[in-house]
C-alpha cells in the first residue's frame, strides 16, 4: 500500500500541555511519526497542492490566525507556546479582537492544544499529506495510508482542540468530492468522537460519518458524539454515533464497527475515509478500551470486505512504542 509523510510535519513539538489539572508532558509528539515510519518499508512525500484543499474545509480567516498565533504571542511577550484560556461562550455578542488572547479563544475549543513555533509547517505538510493519499486512491489506488501527524478529527471548519489543527479526514474526504466523488463516507474508529468531522459535515447529505468511539459521558470531548445526535437539514440521517462503555474490547468494537459499516454500505459512497485512531489499544496511557495489537487486523479485514477504495489517515494513538506495531497490524488486514 503506497504510504506518504513529510518529515515536515515533525516541526509541530508543544513542551506541555494541561492535562487534568497539571501541566504534563505533551502526549502527542513527533516520536509517534517515527514509531510509525520504523515499520513501514517505504513513504512517499507528497506534492505540494497549495492551500486549496485547506480552505476547501477551513475558514480563511481561521488559516491565517493559524499562521500567524506563535508570533503574535512573541509579540505579546510570552514565552512558551500559545494555549488558549478565554472563550467566548454561547450567548456572547460576537466581538472582533485582534489580542492573541482573545483570538487563541476564538478559535479553539479546549486548552490541551498549543500551538508550537513550527505547527503552521507542520499542519500545512500534514494536510498535503492526506491530500496526496486521497489523490493516490482517487487515481486508480484500492487503498493509500496517510501517516498523518499531529491528528485531525477534533478540528473544526475554524477551530483548534483536542491535539488537532487541521481536519485531515475532512481534507481528504472533501478532496474526493471536488474530483466528482458524489458520496464519501469517513468512518472514525478513534477512542474519542471525532467532533470536528462530524460539525464540518453536520449538514451534508454527501458526507456520511460514523463513528465507534468512547461514551462522551465519562470521555474526551464530552460535548459531542452522543447517540441522538444524527447530522442537520439536508445532513440529518447521515451521522450516525457509536458510543461504547470503558472497557470495551474487540466483541464489542467489532460489533459496533459493524453497525457502522452496514450503514456505510447502505449510503453507498464512492469512497471510504477512515480516521485510524490506534488509542483504542489496551496499553494506551489516556484512554479505556482493551484492544489488542492483533485485533486491529480483524477490524481492518472487516473493512476491507465492504470494498470500497479507502484512504486511511492516521489519528491517535499515544502508547507510542507500541503504535507502529498496531498500525502495521491495521494496514496488514486491508
Ligand atoms: N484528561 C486524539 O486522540 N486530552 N486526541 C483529554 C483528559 C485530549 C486526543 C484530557 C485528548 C485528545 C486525536
Ligand atoms: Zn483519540
Amino acid at each position: 500500500m503506497r504510504a506518504f509523510f513529510d518529515p515536515r510535519q515533525l516541526r509541530h513539538a508543544p513542551v506541555a500541555e494541561l492535562h487534568n489539572g497539571a501541566f504534563t508532558a505533551y502526549q502527542e509528539t513527533p516520536d509517534r511519526a517515527e514509531s510509525i515510519l520504523r515499520v513501514i518499508a517505504q513513504t512517499e512525500r507528497p506534492a505540494d497542492r497549495g492551500e486549496a484543499p485547506i480552505l476547501a474545509v477551513h475558514s480563511a480567516d481561521y488559516v491565517d490566525f493559524l499562521k500567524s498565533a506563535h508570533a503574535l504571542w512573541r509579540e505579546a511577550g510570552r514565552d512558551g507556546d500559545p494555549i488558549p484560556y478565554a472563550w467566548p461562550i454561547v450567548g456572547r455578542r460576537p466581538l472582533r479582537l485582534n489580542r492573541i488572547d482573545a483570538l487563541l479563544g476564538q478559535f479553539s475549543f479546549d486548552a490541551t492544544t498549543p500551538i508550537a513555533e513550527g505547527t503552521w509547517d507542520a499542519v500545512y505538510w500534514n494536510a498535503q499529506t492526506a491530500v496526496a493519499a486521497a489523490d493516490a486512491v482517487l487515481t486508480g489506488e484500492r487503498a493509500a495510508f496517510a501517516l498523518c501527524r499531529p491528528p485531525g478529527h477534533h478540528s473544526g471548519a475554524d477551530y483548534f482542540g483536542g491535539y488537532c489543527h487541521l481536519n485531515v479526514a475532512a481534507i481528504a474526504a472533501q478532496r474526493a468530492r471536488d474530483a466528482g466523488v458524489k458520496r464519501v463516507a469517513i468512518l472514525d474508529i478513534d477512542y474519542h468522537h471525532g467532533n470536528g468531522t462530524q460539525d464540518i459535515f453536520w449538514e451534508r447529505g454527501d458526507v456520511f460519518y460514523a463513528s465507534v468511539h468512547a461514551d462522551p459521558a465519562t470521555d474526551y470531548p464530552f460535548y459531542w458524539g452522543h447517540a441522538d445526535e444524527i447530522g442537520g437539514g439536508p445532513g440529518e440521517g447521515a451521522t450516525l454515533n457509536l458510543p461504547l462503555a470503558r472497557g470495551a474490547r474487540l466483541a464489542e468494537f467489532r460489533a459496533a464497527q459493524a453497525r457502522a459499516l452496514a450503514a456505510i454500505r447502505a449510503f453507498d459512497p464512492g469512497l471510504l475515509v477512515v480516521s485510524f485512531g490506534a488509542d483504542t489499544f489496551e496499553g494506551d496511557p489516556i484512554s479505556y478500551f482493551q484492544l489488542t495489537t492483533e485485533d486491529y487486523r480483524t477490524l481492518a479485514g472487516d473493512i476491507a470486505a465492504v470494498g470500497l477504495p479507502t484512504v486511511i489517515v492516521q489519528e491517535g494513538g499515544y502508547a507510542t512504542a507500541a503504535l507502529g506495531s498496531n498500525v502495521r497490524s491495521f494496514l496488514s488486514g486491508l
